[in-house]
């Protein structure tokens, strides 16, 4: 099929959705200059996020983890959601408790942009944690203290970030079981499909019936499963869809 047909019957395909459940990886926000994990620009001092996206390397030097995640912030702290983000805002306005967005993404740009029916199954950069406490605050504070401690118990915060090894937050799994299994289209944006369980809901989803839409620059292990499969950038193709 060409492309111009492919998008076509993407767009035939979600107008007669009842309900959809949209999965976005690092992909998505590319478009609005934030580096992915796994592309060229994936590196940080030569470090994979497999590396420091850790507990293990919390523990072990967690000023060097800080550094990482404060570089991040410091990037994502200039950068606005793009045409991809936007047009998801309008699914949810259009499709309202019928639609349901997951995000790997821990870059907020889906809340920037308006999302308010999301998941953010890894967690937001925008939040941290008390390693003491258990408290949960919002900080936006660029730069962040090199080691940045809690104002009630005074100890050490932790980004509210789910590392590799660390399991995801009840609510969230319950809440994507429920969006996967309900839906009868799954739109998954800019994500490579290697990280689990999200890497699993793609296949999630077609056991359970639905239709799936891959959007990507590439081909990635769903590619093969999907129904239709875009290749090109999120911000020109996702708002191709409505
Ligand atoms: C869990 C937060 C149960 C960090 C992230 C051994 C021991 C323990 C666990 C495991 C193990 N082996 C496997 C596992 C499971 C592990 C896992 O899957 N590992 C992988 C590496 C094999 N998963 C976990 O640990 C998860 N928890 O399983 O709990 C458990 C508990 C204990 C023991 C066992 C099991 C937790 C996973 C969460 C990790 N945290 N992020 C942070 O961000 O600081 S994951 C990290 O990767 C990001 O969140 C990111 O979102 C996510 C996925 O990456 P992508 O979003 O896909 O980004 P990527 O760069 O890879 O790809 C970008 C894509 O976009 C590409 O395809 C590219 O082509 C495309 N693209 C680029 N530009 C564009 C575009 N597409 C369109 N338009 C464009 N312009
Ligand atoms: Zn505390």
């Amino acid at each position: 099929m060409s492309d111009n047909a492919l998008i076509q019957s993407a767009r035939a395909q979600l107008a007669s959705a009842r309900s959809i459940a949209v999965l976005t990886g690092a992909g998505i926000s590319a478009d609005s200059g934030v580096p992915t994990f796994r592309g060229a620009d994936g590196l940080w001092r030569n470090y994979r996020a497999e590396d420091l996206a850790t507990p293990e390397a919390f523990e072990r030097d967690p000023r060097l983890v800080w550094e990482w995640y404060n570089w991040r912030r410091e990037i994502l702290a200039t950068k606005q959601p793009n045409p991809a983000h936007d047009t998801i805002v309008k699914l949810e306005q259009q499709w309202g408790d019928r639609m349901w967005l997951i995000t790997q993404n821990v870059d907020g740009l889906h809340r920037a942009a308006g999302s308010q029916r999301l998941s953010e199954i890894h967690g937001n950069i925008w939040t941290v944690r008390c390693t003491g406490c258990g408290v949960i605050s919002g900080n936006r504070e660029i730069p962040l203290p090199i080691l940045p401690t809690c104002r009630l118990c005074h100890a050490l915060l932790r980004p509210h970030i789910v590392w590799f090894g660390e399991s995801l937050w009840e609510e969230d799994l319950r809440r994507c079981d429920q969006a996967i299994r309900s839906c009868d289209l799954l739109l998954v944006v800019g994500t490579s499909g290697v990280v689990y369980p999200a890497a699993g809901f793609a296949s999630m989803a077609k056991e359970a019936g639905a239709l799936v839409i891959e959007i990507n620059l590439e081909s990635t292990p769903q590619s093969d499963l999907v129904d239709l499969s875009l290749q090109g950038r999120a911000k020109d193709l996702v708002p191709l869809l409505l």
